[in-house]
């Protein structure tokens, strides 16, 4: 749990001191949607640091702790709202029906990884940090233009915020008044990088102001703060008000991704203290109070979960490997002697 900051959009209470809120319009289906997505999520996440550790992945972003922010949002989008994520969110797809299979083949280097972004609105997982932001700024413009009501959403993390690409894509997108949702993951690191040497502005939410958009700022630990507060978001999008900067306010508690050792960096103190406090627990002990969610559920929900990633394992490690010629095929026109005569 974050400490109390002002400003700071919370609705799940701790249930002590501070009590819970509610959704407005969110009836107990939703929330059970949200916490399954948030458990697909979670076990695909942790299986995979497991698939890594077994050499059956490779290099792997962890997003423990993260689901909420990502669920939160994703489950807050229109079936046609399009999808742009880092690798930060490489399973985000798994809420729009993907297969594990896809995204583990994507993190075992497979193309049966590339999935085609038309079919589940999600694009493809951008590694450069920040460059996909003005994708989905244009994608949303292009979409205003033709009269549609669909909109878009980019996902990226607090270092993403120094990146040119951000900010052509934030400032575009507010002189478009684009219908775009922003989502910037403050997760306090950049890698190795603090937030306190990336920024001397106060809030990330404060940048907005410069573009002429709302800037939103959330405990990415509350599932339900930023399932309103990009509900919120989307709504003024499709209102032809423009484009919304949410920053979602969490601590990464894992390290950055399978080849980063974070104790030569980070506070652990702070990292026992979000553990303590993750976001599928917080969550599950809100359905808990609010009588919606039942051992016997929970315990079928993680075993369904469980099943779908051993499924989806199984079913990537049965792919014939790829042709090698694969990686050459859509980098050259016309290959040079040396790789075409090789
Ligand atoms: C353009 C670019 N520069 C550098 C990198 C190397 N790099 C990979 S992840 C990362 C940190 C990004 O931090 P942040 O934006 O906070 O996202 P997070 O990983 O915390 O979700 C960097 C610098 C990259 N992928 N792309
Ligand atoms: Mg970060």
């Amino acid at each position: 749990m974050l400490p109390a900051e002002p400003g700071v959009r919370r609705i799940i209470g701790d249930g002590e001191e501070v009590a819970d809120g509610e959704v407005e319009g969110l009836g107990d289906a939703a929330l059970l949607d949200l916490y399954r997505g948030m458990v697909l999520l979670r076990t695909y996440d942790e299986r995979s640091l497991v698939y890594h550790r077994q050499g059956r992945i490779g290099t792997y972003a962890i997003f423990w702790g993260h689901e909420a922010i990502q669920v939160g949002s994703a489950l807050a989008l229109a079936d046609e709202d399009w999808i742009f994520p880092s690798y930060r969110e490489s399973a985000i797809g798994l809420l729009r029906g993907m297969p594990p299979e896809t995204v583990l083949a994507w993190w075992r280097g497979h193309p049966a990884g590339w999935w085609n972004p038309a079919e589940f609105r999600v694009a493809s997982i951008a590694v450069p940090i920040a460059t996909h932001v003005p994708h989905a700024v244009g994608y949303a413009w292009g979409a205003k233009l033709k009269g549609r009501s669909d909109c878009a959403i980019a996902y990226f993390g607090d270092g993403a915020t120094s990146e040119g690409a951000f900010h052509e894509g934030a400032n575009f997108a507010a002189v478009m008044r684009a219908p775009a949702v922003l989502l910037c993951n403050n997760n306090q690191w950049a890698i190795s990088t603090p937030l306190s040497a990336q920024t001397r502005a106060e809030s990330l939410a404060d940048k907005a102001v410069g573009y002429g958009m709302p800037g939103v700022r959330v405990d990415g630990g509350d599932v339900l703060a930023v399932y309103e507060a990009t509900v919120e978001a989307l709504a003024r999008a499709r209102a032809g008000e423009g484009p919304t900067f949410i920053e979602a306010l969490t601590y990464r508690a894992a390290p950055h991704a399978t080849a980063d050792d974070p104790s030569a960096y980070w506070d652990e103190e702070r990292v026992e203290e979000e553990r303590r406090n993750e976001c599928l627990g917080r969550f599950e002990h809100y359905l808990r109070r609010a009588g919606v969610l039942t051992d016997a559920l929970a315990e079928e929900i993680k075993a369904d979960a469980l099943a779908r990633m051993k499924a989806g394992i199984a079913a990537v490690e049965a792919l014939p490997p790829p042709d090698p010629a694969v990686v050459f095929a859509h980098a050259y026109v016309d290959p040079p002697p040396s790789l075409r005569d090789g």
